[in-house]
């Protein structure tokens, strides 16, 4: 990367507002002091590489997790100012470290990561950590600083000398403030930098998880990519079937900078396309993501026009129909971004759509004149799209027709809840009749209904709208929800506001709960982001005391690992007869009330696409035509699934 002269000085810092009131309400500064909050720390710290990156002085960011669950961050750039600041007295980084908001250029030069999401500033990662060690290299010295709880215990010191420039953060969260949980998610983290590397293009990111094995890949992981965003694209579409060469353009414009890489396969999501406003995910979209699928539509119906495609009494491609099968990265840098909507990540500056628009319309144009056998497989699967689309709406009104997808008539198998009101109704979506005679029998018949499924759900990735909704399993799941789907989808009709999948802890239960997730992701993206869909935990093991075979359990284990440490705590192996569970069907129903459906005892995993990329392609892989990657995931991940946020 190329290096710029250091332009900084110390009075371009702003300093906004004390540090207590970051611990006193920490939720307002990282949005939640759940898991999401405390890997927010880590993104917060890179970020401030990154920018460092984007500045042209750093290309290579290093991250490790330590075995005590505290986390480092190395960069290779200017190193943070440890002159002394002349409004503060304090040398710079001591400030950067304990004032909130302080930061280089506030509205200055330069696109920065930070200023977005929760782009608060390292400074509230001191807050919330119990220590925090920063080590500078700059000026020829080594310098060293530490905080215990955002108050400096180890002024600044210079501990040596050093040719090298560049920062180093190590933070250890604090379990005051973080009380679910302090332990990261290397998976979550990996996803992040991998994005971050991918919108970057050149920027090596390495992480490091030194709780793993020494031979785990994840020990040494290491994230760079040449092709950026064209890479990004090709990722998205690992495994499937493409229609053409990632397609890639960009501009600068003084609004700002735009890049694009879109490429179609056969598959029938229209989930691949990702926006991103200075390197952060909006999930929600906004200007840049509406100019982008303006320009689509009305490029193809253009091309689809004047070649002949689409005749003229015929109907116009819609939107969704040109983006079904499409995987595209939005990327726009910009120095000013307005987030809004519910999570803050809808992008809102207006001037940002024509700018967004105008590329797309010209890039997409001119690749389709040049490629005409591309042009041709894209225009022709929009409109077998639009066909298809025509057929499922025609299908859907028979059986509307039929009463089956009507509100009236809930499925026969539904054992519904008496309350109506659906913020404190809940839908067991339960495996097989026999599992839903238990769980009839265990709940709490005033606000928690029973949907058994007979057997395996349709894989909806592969089967599409038309097959999938004349599958009474499928139109069951959809009648009992209330909501719908498609043009037709209505959120607010949802009767239900916690939708549970609770199958058996096995291999097929693992299988129809990613085949239930992938109908979700799919079909009612909407519930999941607005937090509506759980997994049940039901136990795997029961430990009763072994001279008495029937006797009561008197402990249950929810995860396989635990199962040798517990029986070490309660007095060794030979004192306990150890029951599997293996399905739920096996459990009493006070048990099953007990340990997996009561409100005060049960603990439910929330379903949250924080990563849509790492879910659209978890879906696809697991889904999508190849068996070997899905019996793979299968077996690995009987218990757990990946893109799962709790
Ligand atoms: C592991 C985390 O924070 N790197 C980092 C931060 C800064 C700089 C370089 C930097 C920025 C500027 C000038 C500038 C920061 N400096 C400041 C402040 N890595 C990490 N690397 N010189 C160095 O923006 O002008 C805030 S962050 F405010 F001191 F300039």
């Amino acid at each position: 990367m190329a290096t710029k002269p250091d332009h900084y000085t110390g009075s371009d810092i702003q300093v906004l507002e004390g540090l207590e009131a970051v611990r006193k309400r920490p939720g307002m500064y990282i949005g939640s002091t759940g898991p999401r909050g405390l890997h927010h720390l880590v993104y917060e710290v890179v970020d401030n590489a990154v920018d460092e990156a984007l500045a042209g002085y750093c290309d290579l960011i290093d991250v490790t997790i330590h075995e005590d669950n505290s986390v480092t961050v190395v960069d290779n750039g200017r190193g943070i100012p440890v002159d002394k600041h002349p409004k503060e007295k304090i040398p710079t980084v001591e400030v950067v470290l304990t004032i909130l908001h302080a930061g280089g250029k506030f509205g200055g030069e330069g696109y920065k990561v930070s200023g977005g999401l929760h782009g608060v500033g390292v400074s509230v990662v001191n807050a919330l950590s119990k220590r925090t060690e920063v080590t500078v290299c700059r000026d020829g010295g080594e310098y060293r600083i530490c905080f215990e709880r955002g108050k400096t215990v180890e002024p600044l010191t210079q501990i040596g000398k050093s040719k090298k420039t560049g920062t180093t953060v190590t933070f250890w969260p604090d379990p005051d403030v973080f009380t679910e949980t302090t332990v990261f998610e290397y998976e979550t983290l990996a996803n992040r930098f991998r994005e971050m590397a991918f919108l970057n293009r050149g920027l090596k990111i390495v992480m490091h998880d030194l709780r793993t094995p020494e031979d785990s890949p994840c020990r040494n992981e290491s994230f760079q990519y040449q092709g950026g965003i064209q890479d990004f694209v090709k990722w998205l579409n690992d495994g499937k079937e493409t229609l053409n060469k990632p397609i890639y353009f960009s501009d600068e414009q003084p609004a700002g900078v735009v890049e694009v890489a879109m490429q179609w396969s056969t598959s029938y999501s229209t989930a691949s396309v990702l926006a991103f406003a200075n390197n952060i995910n909006t999930h929600e979209g906004g200007t840049h993501m509406d100019g982008f699928k303006q320009a689509v539509t009305r490029t193809l119906n253009d091309y689809a026009r004047s070649h002949g495609i689409l005749k003229e009494k015929e109907a116009n491609l819609t939107g969704d129909d040109c983006r079904e099968g499409l995987a595209a990265i939005i990327s726009v840098k910009l120095h000013d971004p307005q987030f809004e909507g519910q999570t803050k990540t809808k992008l809102g500056n207006t001037e940002i759509r024509p700018l967004v628009q105008n590329a797309v319309a010209q890039g997409l144009g001119e690749f389709l004149e040049e490629n005409p056998t591309a042009a041709k497989r894209i225009v022709g699967k929009a409109s077998s799209a639009l066909k298809a689309r025509e057929a499922a709406r025609k299908a859907r009104e028979m059986t509307r027709r039929k009463g089956v997808l009507d509100s009236f008539a809930l499925p026969g198998k539904l054992a519904d809840c008496s309350s109506k009101d659906a913020t404190e109704s809940e839908l067991f979506i339960v495996e097989g009749d026999s599992a839903g005679g238990s769980a009839k029998q265990a709940r709490d018949r005033k606000y928690q209904a029973i949907l058994p499924l007979r057997g395996k759900i349709l894989n909806v990735e592969r089967a599409g709208l038309h097959r999938s909704l004349s599958s009474e399993t499928i139109s069951s799941l959809i009648t009992a929800i209330g909501t719908n789907i498609g043009d037709d989808f209505n959120a607010d009709a949802a009767r239900y506001h916690r939708i549970v999948i609770m199958t058996d802890a096995d291999v097929d239960g693992a299988h129809i709960r990613c085949l239930l997730l992938t109908f979700f992701y799919r079909y009612m993206p909407e519930l999941i982001d607005r937090g509506y869909i759980y997994i049940a935990q039901p136990p795997i093991f029961g430990l009763k005391k072994a001279n008495s075979s029937k006797g009561k359990v008197e402990r249950y284990i929810y995860d396989e690992g635990s199962l040798n440490r517990v029986l070490k705590e309660m007095g060794g192996a030979d004192k306990w007869n150890v029951q599997r569970y293996k399905g739920l069907g096996e459990m009493d129903p006070s048990q099953l009330w007990e340990t997996t459906m009561d409100p005060e005892t049960r603990t439910f995993l929330q379903v949250n696409i924080d990563d849509a990329a790492e879910a659209e392609r978890v879906v696809s892989e697991l889904m999508g035509d190849q068996v070997e990657p899905r019996k793979e995931f299968i077996q690995k991940h009987a218990r757990d699934v990946r893109f799962l946020d709790i």
